[in-house]
């Protein structure tokens, strides 16, 4: 159903720590070659401390958990790679397209191969506006029992409104090293998060708990980004506003829209959100890369 990765193979069956990565991030989310840079980030920050990264998407059809170095190659070229949610996974499969897995896509793929932790950038969440739009990755997030290391939703969002769905569609929240909901660019908002966590080890344990308590859905960790490239609140809100203005007035609708709003906010702070984006990456898979460590060696330990 799903092929995973030699690699990822191996180190699954040796119960060695995995961690899963989006791909839509690199293929739709990120431009050439600031993407190529983000991903070879966070394969070695994975690397680095000791786990196996493994990168999913749909490959000529396939399902794929642990793509190739040339299948890589393929999607940070970014063309004719459509962008797949949960909902599009059947479908991109039986009609044989190469698509990019967004956050909700690689959630299903990672638990369906074993994984246990994920790390990606933002989330996706409630839109701002009357358009109800919200992103499938929250009710993907209440259904897939998977840490889910990231620095909050998108600035892009309704922040409030996002961390209430999360509320109400009973996700796990947890803060690592901080009590308030990341703002992705910022450090944070006035956003209170329940839990706050200090370390890796105590993030593996209550997942342990929630996974013996047969919870269904996933372990949000909202990790803010490095203190260095945190931009000021007020450029990130004005390069907001003026990247919403620019997409309503496009017109673009539906998978188009997180996409366009990202490139918009990039254009309005000169690159400098890119730099941020990078930096969150890099910092939330080596946080994910500790948490999957920590996990391994306590399995070990049963
Ligand atoms: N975070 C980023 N860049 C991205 C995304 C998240 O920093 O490109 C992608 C993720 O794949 C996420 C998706 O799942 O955007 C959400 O899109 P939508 O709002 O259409 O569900
Ligand atoms: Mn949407």
């Amino acid at each position: 159903m799903v092929r995973v990765g030699e690699e990822v193979a191996d180190a699954l069956a040796a119960g060695r720590p995995v961690v899963a990565l989006e791909s839509s991030v690199f293929a739709q989310g990120l431009p050439v070659p600031a993407n190529r840079e983000a991903c070879e980030r966070m394969v070695e920050a994975i690397v680095s401390h000791g786990a196996t990264p493994a990168v999913t998407a749909v490959v000529g059809g396939r399902l794929v958990v642990g793509l190739a170095d040339a299948e890589v190659e393929r999607f940070l070229r970014r063309e004719g790679i459509v962008k797949v949610g949960a909902r599009d996974l059947a479908a991109a499969a039986t009609l044989g397209v190469d698509g990019a897995t967004t956050v909700s896509a690689s959630l299903v793929l990672a638990e369906r191969a074993g994984i246990a932790v994920f790390a990606t950038g933002g989330i996706g969440g409630v839109h701002r506006g009357d358009a109800l739009d919200e992103s499938a990755d929250l009710i993907e997030l209440s259904r897939v029992s998977v840490i889910c290391v990231c620095a909050g939703a998108k600035a892009i969002l309704d922040l409030r409104a996002t961390a209430e769905r999360l509320e109400t569609l009973s996700v796990a929240v947890l803060g690592f090293r901080t009590d308030w909901f990341p703002e992705f660019y910022c450090a944070g908002t006035t956003i209170p998060v329940s839990w706050k966590v200090g370390s890796p080890d105590q993030i593996a344990r209550v997942y342990a708990r929630h996974v013996s308590l047969g919870m269904p859905g996933a372990v949000l960790v909202v990790n803010p980004p490095p203190e260095a490239f945190r931009l000021d609140k007020a450029v990130v809100d004005r390069a907001v506003d003026a990247a919403l203005a620019q997409v309503r007035r496009a017109g673009i609708a539906g998978r188009g829209v997180t996409p366009a709003l990202l490139e918009s906010v990039e254009r309005e702070t000169s690159g400098a959100s890119l730099q941020t984006n990078i930096a969150l990456l890099e910092s939330n898979a080596a946080l994910a890369a500790r948490i999957a460590v920590a996990l391994a060696a306590a399995e070990k330990n049963r």
